[in-house]
């Protein structure tokens, strides 16, 4: 067709080539000979987008013409990664464009190397937000992302003498060649001032908001690219600027510099993105981001439906608004003020309209992670939103003392105003009411929001409540980051398992085909070699491919354990050092901690200091310790598919799902794991006898607590832990300043919040059978391939397949090229 063969945006290798070639010339202005590898990077990059473009632009006409509902996800976060070979291979052109760069002299994986990682997220939240994004995309729904295009992602990591330093991300350097400026589309965001109530002209009164301060939101537009569809579904950021009547006074005053100034503090909102992964600093600045955002988004959906429609009562008909956490939440009460203020509809038709459109996913359990503005705070930066919760909520509670009557506790603990010393308003409370869909991201963390968190709301509105388990996108997570696993994947059962990852079921088929499991093994095996190049290039450690990889990368926090994890490596050191055989393993970190969480970063500190006494020791050669720095999206595609133990070590209870244990499952590695999250669905899914399950559960681990549990009691009854906490407490890790660690021990020994001592006997146990099912190696494979071959549930494209069925009501939306 048309677009295929055209010679500027065709896919033949002729017109690629050419495309290339152009933009390196037109767009870059050098000559390959002359071209960086930026400039050429940059050439491809617009060389692909070029293919997306006429597809994009038809999607969004179709959409449109065929009126079709729309799904919004609103997210605070987008790990997104790199976008070039993505993109590439949801045209299917990766393998032509390398066969033409190669005549060019040009390496492609080089080019792909080139490309930052968008990192505008913290960690699970904004990656999951990402893989959705694929999906959609992939399944042809008509879903379109929203968000904040932070100048400054997560934080660089870089290890000076063990310890963590941030440097600022710097994503946007070097411009971006995928996404499309919109400045025609600004949005005014308004902030503080007052309301006013002025007699309407059909009796009653309207309220109008004077705000104090206007921001400009620019939109900028990111193709997501279904994989071998034609959709192209788009990612919209904005980007605050000042508004031109900024400084009007003080440019009249003359006052040039305060004028500049206080241009750039509205500007500031967008500037960087909060680097705290399930906690919440509480500042200003992010309120005033998370409104910001909210406000441009809104506006925009009521914008494109009213290009269509006038009547507000098919609000719901046509519009579905996911909201990623309760981040955006303040959405539910600008959407309220924008059909009531701005469109004059009476209250019960803008609320019925609100709850309609409106689903919200919680993502944590964990009680410093839900947010709760001060009242004062809301009041001055946005009173009529604070008008508009209080209204719900007097409505909210009127509704709760008629079903629950001499209830005034239940009242108190379902308002979404917390009274205390600082009144707050509790985001969560706003996010449940306003929906009509709360779900959680996993089977158990669905259960513990209905049952612990949100138990009074459930007894109100149990309809509301449901549960949609994470998946992971197989296109990144598989096929890309591990290609040749991919290969004999689909030399087995064919390539139908990228968009439909069922299908690896029929790799059960040769579990026990003595070839497959070899070649399986292989590829592992060749991984693992890769991966040992890059820890020798980037730390200078030896890894041996022969050793066990034990992978433990996410963010560091407390509840994931990272500790539990470095205390078996001392536990194990000590046994070598006491003659008995340990098997070869290589432990690999990633995990960036929050610049102001101390215990995090101690943690780091004293992972590093044990790497280095383990890994110096000349008389071991069993055990070696690399924490790899900067974990991001693109270094995690290098660590999976690498992995052959997957360390998911929570406490139970408290990983709301994880995704890194379906990634790390799906590439071959067997988990090690506590019963927490998804790692519940995917024991059951890949079989108890191919999983390495420990640990207390989420109701042992409340019992435990409820019965006054302290770390020193588990001290006291497990020699080999005795030795482990005895040898740190010596400063044998830390001779330089033998207490630096005892921040750490005086924690676990008392409390002991996250149970790591509780845990750390049957972690033990575990992990030596993890050394005996190694040593059976055909056994190991055999698992191994069991796990990759079960894992098919835990696609993205179920959860969103779910999502676009059970919540959002969207239809796939069939796009046809023009020809
Ligand atoms: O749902 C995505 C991801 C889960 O897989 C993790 O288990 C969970 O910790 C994470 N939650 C957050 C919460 N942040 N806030 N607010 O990041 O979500």
């Amino acid at each position: 067709d048309a677009i295929l063969h055209d010679a500027r945006t065709g896919l033949h290798p002729r017109a690629l080539r050419r495309a290339f070639a152009d933009h390196l010339h037109l767009t870059r202005a050098h000559e390959l000979t002359e071209a960086t590898p930026y400039d050429r990077y940059v050439a491809l990059a617009h060389a692909v987008r070029d293919r997306l473009v006429e597809r994009w632009a038809k999607t969004q006409r179709t959409y449109y013409e065929r009126d079709v509902k729309r799904a919004y996800y609103l997210s605070a976060e987008y790990l997104l990664g790199r976008a070039l070979w993505s993109n590439l291979q949801a045209l299917g052109i990766q393998d032509t464009y390398r066969a033409v760069l190669r005549d060019l002299g040009v390496n492609l994986d080089d080019l792909v190397g080139v490309e930052p990682d968008a990192g505008l997220g913290n960690g699970g939240l904004g990656r999951l937000a990402a893989c959705f994004l694929d999906s959609a995309a992939t399944l042809a729904l008509p879903v379109t992302g929203y968000g904040i295009r932070y100048e400054f992602g997560i934080f660089e990591q870089v290890i000076r003498d063990g310890c963590q330093v941030e440097l600022a991300d710097e994503w946007l350097r070097f411009g971006n060649p995928w996404e499309i400026e919109r400045p025609e589309h600004v949005v005014p965001v308004s902030f503080g001032g007052v309301t006013e109530r002025v007699p309407s002209k059909h009796g009653g009164f309207r309220v109008i908001w004077r705000p104090e301060q206007q921001v400009l939101g620019v939109p900028f537009d990111t193709p997501v690219a279904g994989y071998g569809s034609d959709t192209v579904n788009s990612l919209r950021l904005w980007s605050s600027r000042a508004g031109q009547e900024f400084d009007f006074g003080l440019f009249n005053a003359g006052d040039y510099v305060r004028a500049v100034e206080q241009k750039n503090q509205t500007e500031v909102i967008s500037k960087v993105l909060y680097p705290n992964d399930n906690f919440d600093a509480g500042k200003e600045l992010r309120l005033r981001q998370e409104y910001f955002f909210v406000a441009c988004s809104i506006a925009d959906i009521i914008g494109r439906f009213n290009r269509t429609h006038a009547d507000f009562r098919r609000l719901k008909d046509k519009v579905a608004i996911q909201l990623n956490d309760t981040h955006p939440a303040i959405a539910i009460a600008e959407l309220m003020r924008v059909l009531m203020d701005d469109h004059l509809l009476p209250w019960e038709l803008a609320w019925e309209q609100t709850v309609g459109s409106f689903g919200y996913t919680n993502h944590t359990l964990l009680p410093e992670a839900l947010e709760r503005w001060p009242v004062a705070l809301f009041e001055r930066l946005l009173p009529r939103h604070l008008e508009i919760i209080y209204e719900i909520n007097r409505r909210v509670l009127r509704e709760v003392r008629s079903a629950f009557p001499h209830d005034e506790a239940r009242v108190q603990r379902m308002s979404l105003i917390e009274e205390g010393p600082e009144r707050r308003v509790r985001m969560a409370h706003l996010a449940v009411v306003g929906s009509h869909s709360v779900n959680g991201v996993a089977r158990l963390h669905s259960e513990l929001v209905r049952t612990r968190l949100l138990r009074d709301f459930n007894e109100l509105w149990p309809e509301r409540f449901n549960n949609k388990t994470n998946g992971v996108t197989p296109r990144r997570w598989l096929s890309a980051c591990n290609p040749a696993l991919a290969a004999l994947i689909t030399e087995k059962v064919g390539a139908g398992w990228v968009t439909d990852l069922d299908r690896l079921l029929e790799l059960e088929q040769h579990a026990d085909d003595p070839d497959f499991l070899d070649r399986l093994a292989t590829v592992k095996l060749e991984n693992k070699r890769d991966l040992a190049r890059l820890i020798q290039d980037e730390l200078s450690i030896t890894v041996d491919p022969a050793s066990i990889y034990d992978v433990q990368i996410k963010r560091l926090h407390e509840y994931k354990r990272q500790l539990l994890n470095a205390l078996h490596i001392v536990a194990l050191y000590l046994r070598s050092k006491h003659g008995e055989a340990v098997t070869p393993r290589t432990f690999v970190f990633g995990a960036k901690a929050a610049p102001g969480y101390r215990m995090a970063k101690l943690i780091i500190q004293f992972i590093h200091a044990v790497a280095e006494v383990v890994n110096a020791d000349r008389r071991q050669e069993a055990l070696r310790v690399a924490f790899m720095p900067n974990y991001r999206v693109s270094l995690a595609e290098r660590i999976i598919p690498a992995a052959d133990v997957s360390e998911q070590i929570s406490t139970a209870g408290m990983e709301a799902s994880g995704t890194g244990n379906m990634k790390l499952a799906m590439n071959g590695a067997l988990t090690v794991g506590t019963l927490d999250g998804a790692n519940i669905e995917i024991r059951e899914a890949v079989g108890p006898e191919n999983f390495f399950l420990f640990g207390l559960d989420a109701d042992e681990v409340e019992a435990k607590r409820r019965a006054g549990y302290k770390g020193s009691t588990a001290y006291a009854s497990d020699p080999l832990l005795r030795e482990v906490i005895d040898l740190i407490a010596s400063g044998f890790f830390s001779p330089e300043d033998r207490t630096l660690f005892q921040p750490l021990l005086s924690a676990l020994m008392g409390i002991d919040p996250y149970l790591t001592l509780g845990d750390f006997s049957a972690y033990a146990v575990c992990q030596k059978e993890v050394e005996v099912a190694h040593a059976d190696r055909t056994g190991w494979s055999r698992k191994a391939a069991l796990n990759i071959a079960r894992m098919g549930m835990f696609s993205s494209d179920r959860t969103i397949r779910e999502y676009g069925q059970e919540i959002w009501k969207v239809e796939p939306v069939a796009i046809v090229l023009d020809g």
